[in-house]
């Protein structure tokens, strides 16, 4: 093992580049595993070729790992550059693509004005959480099958959003990197100190995620005209609006106005990827990680089953797609330390069909429980005409109405752009709802996949406080509720979520550090531990949870 801890920027930025040099070489050749050559390695000047653990084919991963980690999203990233800088040789594991590769249109993502098979996971058809605009098919498009960054899946009861790509959500999410509030993260996480969430971890995240605010001229330029709108109506109607931070470089943004680079976040370059100023986690945690020359990706390749010997070594049974969807590998490997970063919902799954199928059968019945939508829903506004919102909008939301604090409409309700090229009047809100209900995973034998149950009584809690909320500022401002943007009919979305949020809580189904009862080396570092209501969008917050967490793993059990 060789130690290479060093947090220092210098170190951090060369290991960084070194990581980019890494993804974007194997991307363009097509190749399934990431990792530094040993080339690479000896001239950085870590250590030396002959300590390799095991050779590697080209594109070959090998048979053992002290450590893996499933799924390269927030908790798997995080995992797996602290894992390398401690020297412990990881492999990651992800059914995604490697996007680092620009298509024949000079792009790596499309748009999405313009979708095409780069934006879903092997749909013929375009699902945008929008369907219409006054009712009319704009939105979506007939496309090739492809692993392509979004995946919408259908639920009982609800649908779920999710990143399938090397970087996991942070591909196609709004950049909206949001602190919860402190008494509600108390209230909600009892046992885990806020003096170290909000004095270490937070900042520290915030730090590397490169998080930041949008300056004031950015905000008065016509792009964020829809935001103002949407602050100006709630605060006529006495509601307070407070500061959304983004990854979003607002640097890069700027010099987008001035025309100086192209457009990406104010070019419809968002759900579907962003070629250009988002700082997702292929551009800080992954590249780091590879860059520590102890860490080895294996995209295109989904773990399908989990298995642990008497020896307490897991053994993983993996399957290697290609570009048409065809299993074109199945592979089989072990490791001492297995970390399950593959999302709310993927590692509910793996755990409960281990659970189920008796290759991990001391797992506790708390895995599957106490899953949540982060009482998430959209609803949409029509707007007076002098309060026209602009049909050139940023694809990056800066603002939301905080509404938390109130005991009958509780909610904080982000003010969402819809750039739909023409202007509509519509002012577009995704709102978090302080919506108490949950849900649960189950194991389904017959098609050996888990699914949500989410029952329509437990949405309507939510949608009754949004439309608390709404009715407030269309009574305020005499507007009404905006119809022709779902397929529904009406004037917000069918149950779904952007922030799938529990199914193996901290303190239930693991400790207070994510180590999974019933099990040794079994850890949970993702957005399953967390309650399946944060108050605000996710992700900073699963970051900052798996920074505190690996820390005290690596002290603790290397
Ligand atoms: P996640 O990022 O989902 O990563 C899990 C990874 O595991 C994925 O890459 C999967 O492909 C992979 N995986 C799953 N199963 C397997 C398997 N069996 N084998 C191998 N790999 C597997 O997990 N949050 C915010 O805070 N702000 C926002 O503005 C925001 N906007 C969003 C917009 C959209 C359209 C979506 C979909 C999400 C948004 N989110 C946002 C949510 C946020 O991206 C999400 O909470 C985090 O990405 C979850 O992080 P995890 O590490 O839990």
């Amino acid at each position: 093992m060789t130690k290479q801890k060093n947090n220092d920027a210098h170190t951090f930025s060369r290991r960084r580049f070194l990581g980019v040099s890494a993804l974007t070489s194997a991307s363009a050749i097509g190749l399934t595993t990431i990792s530094l050559s040993a080339t690479q390695k000896a001239q950085a000047g870590w250590f030396s070729p002959t300590e390799l653990v095991q050779p590697q084919a080209p594109d070959g991963i090998a048979s053992h790992y002290p450590a893996i980690i499933i799924g390269s999203g927030y908790g798997g990233a995080v995992s797996a550059l602290r894992l390398g800088e401690e020297g412990v040789q990881t492999l990651v594991i992800e059914m995604g693509m490697n996007w680092n590769q620009a298509a024949s249109d000079g792009k790596t993502f499309c748009t999405m004005t313009k979708p095409d098979g780069r934006s879903f996971w092997f749909k013929d058809r375009t699902e945008a959480p929008l369907d219409t605009i006054f009712g009319i098919d704009l939105v979506n498009r007939n496309i090739d099958r492809y692993p392509g960054v979004l995946d919408r899946m259908q639920h009982d009861g609800i649908d779920v959003f999710l990143g399938r790509c090397v970087g996991g959500g942070s591909i196609v999410n709004g950049g909206m990197a949001v602190t919860p509030k402190r008494d509600y993260f108390e209230e909600i996480l009892p046992n885990v100190s806020s003096d170290d969430m909000y004095d270490t971890y937070y900042p520290r995240v915030r730090d590397m995620l490169n998080v930041n605010e949008v300056p004031e001229d950015i905000y008065a330029s016509k792009y964020y005209r829809f935001s103002r709108v949407g602050e100006k109506t709630a605060e006529k109607a006495g509601f307070k609006t407070a500061s959304v931070p983004n990854v979003y470089d607002f640097n890069y943004m700027r010099q987008e106005i001035s025309g100086d680079v192209e457009k990406s976040g104010l070019g419809n370059e968002v759900i579907y990827g962003n070629n250009a100023g988002k700082q997702s986690l292929d551009r800080n945690y992954i590249p780091a990680a590879i860059g520590t020359g102890n860490v080895t990706l294996r995209c295109m390749t989904k773990v399908t089953r989990i298995q642990q010997d008497s020896n307490g070594i897991y053994h993983l049974n993996l399957e290697t797609i290609n570009v048409s969807g065809e299993v074109i590998e199945t592979l089989s490997v072990s490791c001492e330390k297995l970390l399950l970063g593959a999302g709310s919902i993927g590692t509910s799954e793996l755990l409960l069909r281990a659970r189920e199928t008796g290759d991990l059968p001391n797992l506790s019945e708390e895995i599957g429980q106490g899953w949540g939508n982060n009482g998430n829903l959209m609803l949409a506004r029509k707007n007076k005409f002098w309060d026209y919102t602009g049909g050139q909008q940023s694809g990056f939301p800066v603002r939301g109405i905080d509404n938390w604090d109130d005991p009958e409409f509780p909610a904080f309700a982000e003010l969402a752009p819809l750039p739909a090229g023409i202007e509509t009047y519509t002012s577009l809100y995704l709102a978090i709802t302080k919506n108490p209900e949950r849900g649960h995973i189950q194991y389904d034998v017959a098609t050996d996949s888990a699914t949500v149950v989410w029952r329509a009584d437990q949405e309507k809690v939510g949608l009754d406080i949004a439309e608390g909320l709404f009715d407030k500022i269309n009574a305020a401002t005499r507007t009404d509720y905006r119809t022709g943007l779902f397929s529904n009919g009406t004037h917000h979305s069918d149950p779904f979520t952007y922030h799938p949020l529990g199914g193996c809580l901290l303190n239930k189904a693991t400790d207070n550090y994510g180590r999974v009862n019933g099990y040794q080396n079994l850890y949970v570092v993702d957005g399953s531990l967390l309650p399946g209501n944060l108050g605000v969008n996710p992700f900073l917050t699963i970051t900052a949870m798996a920074e505190r967490n690996i820390e005290h793993i690596i002290a603790n059990d290397l």
